[in-house]
């Protein structure tokens, strides 16, 4: 799908990349979603040796449909950010901003969210400067535990990299994960701004996976 005229992009760190990556998929807005590292100096970060970085989501979304602002409230509701370190920096609480308009929406929702919890927030706030895509096998990790529905895609996507950085395949790993409806998405997906014929077949291809 190509849809991405006024995009940005948003990288955070909320524990385990798998749970947000789905959630995060399942909204509308999100054009793009991946896991990856950052917040570390280590050089060529993996899963097995990340050293200092921390499990990192980046997110590519459409600012019309979601809002940065919705984003960081979807990013600090859905996680308690100041739990103690465990395994060092693997797990902690990370926002990296890509501006300043970023910067400062950061630190206005951040006095709201500190009310809304009722404690200071410690997350960790830097600009952002990098991050490393993780293993192909943690990208979309829900939706690589049905490879019946992933086979029945290859008519859509021969290519599986282009499955992997689909808005198709957030909204599907999201919904194998329990974000969203069947209808519900049957009918974002049909407002996408995307051909006719490309709407049909991925609402179609959609309705027809099975699990
Ligand atoms: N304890 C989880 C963490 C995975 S997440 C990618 C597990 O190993 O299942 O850190």
């Amino acid at each position: 799908e190509n849809w991405q005229q006024n995009m940005e992009t948003a990288t955070f760190g909320m524990g385990c990349f798998w749970g947000p990556e789905a959630r995060f998929g399942s909204l509308a807005g999100i054009l793009r979603t991946r896991v990856g590292f950052s917040g570390g100096t280590t050089p060529n970060p993996t899963y097995r040796k990340m050293g200092d970085h921390t499990e990192t989501v980046q997110i590519d979304f459409e600012p019309a449909l979601i809002s940065y602002e919705e984003v960081l409230k979807q990013f600090w509701r859905n996680h308690y950010p100041n739990r103690d370190e465990y395994k060092g920096r693997q797990y902690i609480s990370l926002l990296r901003y890509h501006n300043e308009g970023q910067a400062e929406t950061i630190n206005r929702v951040k006095k709201e969210m500190e009310a809304e919890l009722g404690e200071g927030i410690e997350t960790e706030i830097d600009a952002y400067t990098e991050f490393t895509l993780a293993e192909e096998r943690h990208q979309k990790y829900y939706l690589k535990r049905y490879p019946k529905a992933l086979a029945q895609l290859e008519a859509v996507y021969p290519e599986p990299e282009l499955l992997l950085d689909s808005a198709f395949a957030a909204r599907l790993n999201g919904f194998v994960k329990g974000f969203g409806t069947r209808d519900g998405l049957r009918q974002e997906i049909l407002g996408w701004p995307i051909e006719d014929a490309s709407r049909k077949i991925l609402a179609e291809t959609f309705m027809s996976l099975k699990w």
